[in-house]
């Protein structure tokens, strides 16, 4: 692949997006690489976590390519949006948890891609911004609505109406980051993240995400019947006998996700 790498380090998977010298910037060509890449990332059955990050020290990705987005009309933009759209929300669907790593720029395309990870690790000189009405555009990789539901409507209408960009320590505060590290320790601290939940029962892990995603905005006895269900289904699993079982005997446990 020529914009997308990709790499295993044990059980943990890292994407990047790596197109430096236009900031990572997200052609329609960057698109369906990382497309293909999650498609065959998805298939791996020892994978326990994925990491997103971007190449080069400045930026995660600093938007969708605008070169390409000049050319477009009304249909072809629909298409290019739809493709985005459907990425994005497969990474939120990946069966793994997905971890964004964002060292630089994370704007337009950039943050709606961190948006669609399970959670947000920042480097301290991490900007984060959707700054689509600057270009006289609206976001269009699922960004209005994520960033309403991660951070509440009333900041995310300020923050797509001005376009303005905000530092780690401000998205940390406002919820979007769950950690801002020293921009050398990024990729350490998000290694450590990804290992730790890479040790945990794999089953569980993914039916949490899915409760947590699913239910989100549900009414509480919906919610609680889907938490219900997904808790029940893990005693048909292996892992749930030999964590409780390993407790009892005080030892580790050796989740196999079956
Ligand atoms: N698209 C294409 N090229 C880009 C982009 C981008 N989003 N961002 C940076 N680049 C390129 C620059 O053109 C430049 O290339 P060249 O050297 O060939 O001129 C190279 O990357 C380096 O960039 P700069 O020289 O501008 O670097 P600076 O350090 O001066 O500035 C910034 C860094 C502030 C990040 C600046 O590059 C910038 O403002 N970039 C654009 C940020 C932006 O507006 N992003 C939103 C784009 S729109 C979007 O994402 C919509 C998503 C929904 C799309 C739906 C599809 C229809």
């Amino acid at each position: 692949m020529e914009f997308i790498k990709y790499e295993k380090d044990g059980s943990i998977g890292w994407l990047t997006v790596n197109k430096p010298q236009a900031l990572n910037a997200l052609s329609s060509s960057v698109l369906k690489e990382m497309k293909a890449c999650l498609e065959e990332a998805g298939q791996d059955k020892d994978l326990r976590c994925l990491v997103i990050t971007g190449a080069g020290d400045k930026a995660f990705v600093a938007g969708a390519d605008i070169k390409e987005i000049h050319g477009l009309n009304v249909e072809t933009a629909a298409q290019f949006a739809g493709f985005g759209q459907d990425l994005f929300t497969k990474i939120e669907n990946f069966p793994v948890p997905v971890i964004a790593a964002v060292n630089g720029f994370a704007l337009g395309g950039g943050l709606e891609l961190a948006l669609a990870c399970d959670f947000i690790y920042a480097s301290e000189n991490a900007k984060f911004g959707l700054p689509e009405c600057t270009l006289g555009l609206m976001p269009g990789f699922g960004g209005s609505v994520r960033l309403a539901r991660k951070i509440g409507p009333n900041l995310a209408k300020e923050w797509t109406f001005t376009g303005d960009m905000h530092d780690a320590d401000k998205a940390k505060k406002v919820g979007l980051v769950n950690k801002v590290c020293d921009s050398e320790e990024l990729l350490e601290k998000v290694t450590k993240v990804a290992h730790t939940i890479a040790k945990r029962a794999p089953l569980a892990i993914a039916a949490i995400k899915h409760t947590i995603d699913s239910t989100y905005g549900m009414d509480i006895s919906a919610a609680m019947k889907v938490e219900r269900q997904e808790f029940a289904k893990l005693f048909s699993s292996q892992d749930v006998k030999e964590g409780t079982q390993a407790f009892i005997e005080k030892r580790k446990p050796e989740f196999k996700g079956i």
